[in-house]
């Protein structure tokens, strides 16, 4: 069985001295950061959850903020020569503990790697740096008739660089597929501080291994990603939300199936979220519920080239889904505010539950009729014992954000959360992991979800591209792979 989670040791990396400063000073004069007040929020998750799921996790004492490519590479090189760990960051949004340090080490920041490098407005192709913020990027192109074919709540701060290292999913991914698909290059400062170039803007290229995959999702344990080439799809003439509500899980699927056969290739995003979800976003965030009170809420997007078309469709489909009682009630949007209102009811959720409490995450990927079903049991498994048991996420891709939430850090109410929630995943071949990765808190479960001989292999790409282990340790593999 797998082996429990907990503090993983320090391992023997050399420790920062005055000489290592003085370097890094003089090829990043003013951008070597060692005040500990402005070294801080980098030590520190979006959740603040590392301090306490890992005590002393967090205390690096630099923070480097490279601008360009040669300078990563010029870092990185130095610090596999003096055995200093590297802890690569984005915009420090991730939610499994990957983005920040365990001990000390040196915090690389993308902050300021943030241009856009070119794009291309006949075939859609958009490079730039790792550390272009996406709500940038997406603004960027929205004035040139396109969007990013990714979307999360967490636009505003996280990067496309983090993006890719997380291979983070999202609210669009049913549309516009993962960006094992939409990403066509990447440049990538390897452990030895070579820079590896494979920023192809290529829509095919089967010369050899796609080696860029390797880094889509590797969490900034195999290198550290400098600029992304990415297909971009047009901007939608025409976008409808829909906020419906459902009496029944059952009735929900029904909806997606119908949903799938009606509207067809205009569908964006089919999410949801549970009643718990809407009471929490009432009371924390007072926002009313904008339909009347239902055990389900399905969130539908419609993007497509012809807002009468769309509207005919998104009608004919309504209309059967009301007939048939598979929706109870719901609400309409297309003009631009209302679109945003509606969609903060699900992207809002999980700000919400930083409000309720201490919050247990659980991101898992489930065959689509099950999905509901490990909420219903967890609540029934816990009891009283937490404070709120909630369900939602991307239920047209097949992924549940499980929260669980307590009044205060409760290791009995843990204790009976996990291992029940991955043996519950397992048992259906689900993923413990759907889209958050796994960072420092999740990657001793690896095993509930891979067998022993494929992490093995994991093990043997991460020895051979990091054979000294500085790049983001601590990470991704299990205690049991060196
Ligand atoms: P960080 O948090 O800084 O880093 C994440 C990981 O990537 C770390 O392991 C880090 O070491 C590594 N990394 C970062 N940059 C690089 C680089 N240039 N090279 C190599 N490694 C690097 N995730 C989803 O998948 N779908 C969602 O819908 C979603 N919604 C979210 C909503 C909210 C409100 C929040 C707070 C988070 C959400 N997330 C979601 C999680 C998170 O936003 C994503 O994982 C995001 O892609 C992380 O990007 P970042 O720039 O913040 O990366
Ligand atoms: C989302 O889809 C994010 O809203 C966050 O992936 C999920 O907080 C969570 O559990
Ligand atoms: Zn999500």
């Amino acid at each position: 069985s797998p082996p429990a989670a907990g503090a993983p040791e320090r391992l023997p990396f050399s420790r920062v001295t005055e000489e290592d400063l003085a370097f890094f000073r003089k090829i990043l004069p003013g951008r070597t950061i060692t005040d500990p007040d402005l070294v801080e929020s980098s030590n520190v998750d979006w959740l603040k959850s590392m301090k306490d799921f890992f005590s002393p996790a967090g205390s690096s004492e630099v923070l480097l903020r490279p601008q360009k490519t040669e300078e990563v590479s010029q870092i990185i090189r130095y610090c596999n020569s003096r055995n200093l760990a590297v802890n690569p960051q984005g915009g420090n949004t991730g939610l499994v503990g990957g983005s920040v340090p365990v001990y000390d080490e040196i915090i690389l920041s993308t902050s300021l790697m943030n241009n856009i490098l070119s794009f291309d407005s006949i075939s859609g192709i958009l490079t730039c740096q790792a550390g272009c913020v996406l709500e940038n990027l997406s603004l960027y192109l929205e004035e040139r008739d396109y969007i990013m074919p990714l979307d999360l709540g967490a636009k505003g701060s996280c990067q496309i660089g983090g993006n890719v290292a997380t291979n983070a999913g999202g609210l669009r991914l049913l549309r516009y597929g993962s960006l094992h698909g939409t990403v066509l290059g990447l440049e990538v400062v390897l452990a030895d501080g070579q820079v590896l170039d494979c920023l192809a803007s290529l829509r095919k290229d089967n010369t050899g291994y796609d080696l860029k995959q390797l880094f889509i999702g590797s969490e900034g344990t195999l290198g550290v990603i400098t600029a992304v080439s990415i297909l971009c799809p047009r901007k939608p003439k025409s976008v409808n939300v829909v906020f419906l509500g459902c009496e029944t899980y059952e009735q929900l699927l029904k909806a997606f199936q119908l949903c799938r056969g009606m509207l067809g290739e205009i569908l964006s995003a089919f999410e949801f979220l549970d009643s718990e979800c809407m009471r929490l976003l009432n009371t924390h965030l007072k926002l009313p519920n904008p339909i009347s009170d239902c055990p389900f809420y399905i969130v539908i997007e419609t993007s497509g080239s012809d807002p009468k078309h769309d509207a005919e469709k998104l009608h004919n489909f309504l209309e059967e889904a009301m007939a048939s009682s598979l929706v109870s009630d719901g609400t309409v949007a297309t003009e631009e505010s209302k679109i945003k209102a509606l969609w903060s009811m699900r992207e809002r959720v999980t700000e919400a539950l930083t409000h309720d409490g201490f919050t247990y995450k659980y991101d898992i990927s489930l065959p689509l009729e099950q999905i509901y079903q490990l909420v219903i049991d967890m609540r029934q498994h816990l009891g009283g014992r937490a404070k709120s048991v909630v369900g939602y996420g991307h239920v047209g891709d097949g992924n549940l954000h499980l929260n669980i939430t307590s009044s205060t850090k409760d290791p009995a109410l843990l204790a009976a959360i996990e291992p029940f929630v991955y043996e519950w995943t397992a048992s259906c071949r689900g993923s413990i992991s759907a889209e958050h990765g796994l960072g420092l808190k999740k990657r001793n479960y690896i095993y509930y979800s891979k067998p022993s001989q494929a992490v093995g292999l994991m093990g043997n790409i991460k020895a051979m591209l990091d054979p000294k282990g500085i790049l983001n340790p601590y990470k991704t593999l299990p205690d049991d792979v060196k």
